[in-house]
């Protein structure tokens, strides 16, 4: 037993602590690995904040384990029937009861400020330098750039049997979402026919899209993130092809955007994109 702890820990000390390559997907690309633990690699200012704040939950929550385990173990070997054969018959002490009341109300207090600190920097809307607007359809993602010429396209997802090498299966569509990086970009978020939620863990944004309605949430994504397609998936289940309608972000320079921006107001001018071929694109899905 003794031995295979030896080896046991150590093993996963070391797993844990490599947590951070393990976060990466694979090149060029942000999404979950295969046996991930942990977190997606924070690609926003939001996500910086809540994977350090994830951290340091688990530290907190780590001395809390440690702390109630190393009492109980304590009260099983000390006071058992054979060490301890006549019990103390002591019921109150009003300090031990004040203490046990207030340490962990300090303690909630302390995880509730920053937790909600940040809450309120992902919830804020900072000064937009451009503004995306994302309407949920059942199951695809239609796009609109209103700052840069007011185009739109559709997003949909590109079936097994049309993948190319290298392509996701369930994450690769056929028109990304490209976006500038170091850029406050408004999400404006709404929906056609019923609720679906648009989801990127890397950048911790996930808000329902209403139909009837508009929500409102922001991003920027790290200047590292250049080159990179950053996936996410629709989080809310909204009909038989929940599963078949994914987010992919394409992260560019901001003058490559600019040089995407010109392409794109040419290529998606006239808005003939045909609902036949949707359908049978989201049929294509469903019927996997
Ligand atoms: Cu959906």
């Amino acid at each position: 037993m003794r031995n295979k702890l030896k080896t046991f820990l150590p093993a996963l000390i070391g797993a844990m602590l490599t947590f951070g390559p393990a976060m990466a997907g694979p090149a060029g690309e942000v999404r979950s690995a295969p046996w991930q633990m942990w977190l997606q690699e924070p690609a926003s200012p939001t996500a910086d904040r809540i994977v350090a704040f994830n951290a340091q939950l688990m530290v907190i929550e780590t001395l809390i384990v440690i702390f109630v385990l190393g009492l109980m173990a304590y009260i099983a070997i000390r006071f058992n029937a054979k060490r301890n054969p006549t019990p103390s018959k002591t019921t109150h002490n009003t300090l031990l009861e004040v203490v046990w009341t207030v340490v962990p109300i300090l303690i909630l207090v302390g995880i509730a400020v920053p937790s909600l600190k940040h809450l309120y920097f992902a919830d804020r809307i900072p000064e937009a330098d451009m503004t995306l607007k994302i309407t949920g359809n059942q199951w695809y993602w239609n796009y609109n750039y209103p700052d840069n010429g007011d185009f739109s396209f559709d997003s949909i997802i590109v079936a097994d049997a049309d993948l190319k090498e290298g392509q996701p299966r369930l994450l690769t569509v056929d028109n990304k979402v490209v976006l500038p990086v170091e850029t406050n970009i408004r999400l404006l978020m709404t929906s056609n026919d019923v609720i679906h939620n648009w989801a990127l863990p890397s950048l911790s944004v996930k808000l329902d899209t209403m139909p009837g309605r508009i929500n409102e949430t922001w991003t920027r994504i790290h200047e590292k993130y250049v080159g990179k397609t950053i996936y996410g998936m629709c989080s809310e289940l909204c009909g038989v092809n929940h599963g078949f309608m994914p987010i992919a972000i394409e992260a560019v320079s901001k003058e490559d955007f600019e040089k995407w921006v010109k392409e794109a107001q040419q290529k998606f001018a006239s808005d003939d994109t045909k609902t036949d071929d949707k359908v049978r694109l989201a049929d294509a899905g469903a019927t996997r």
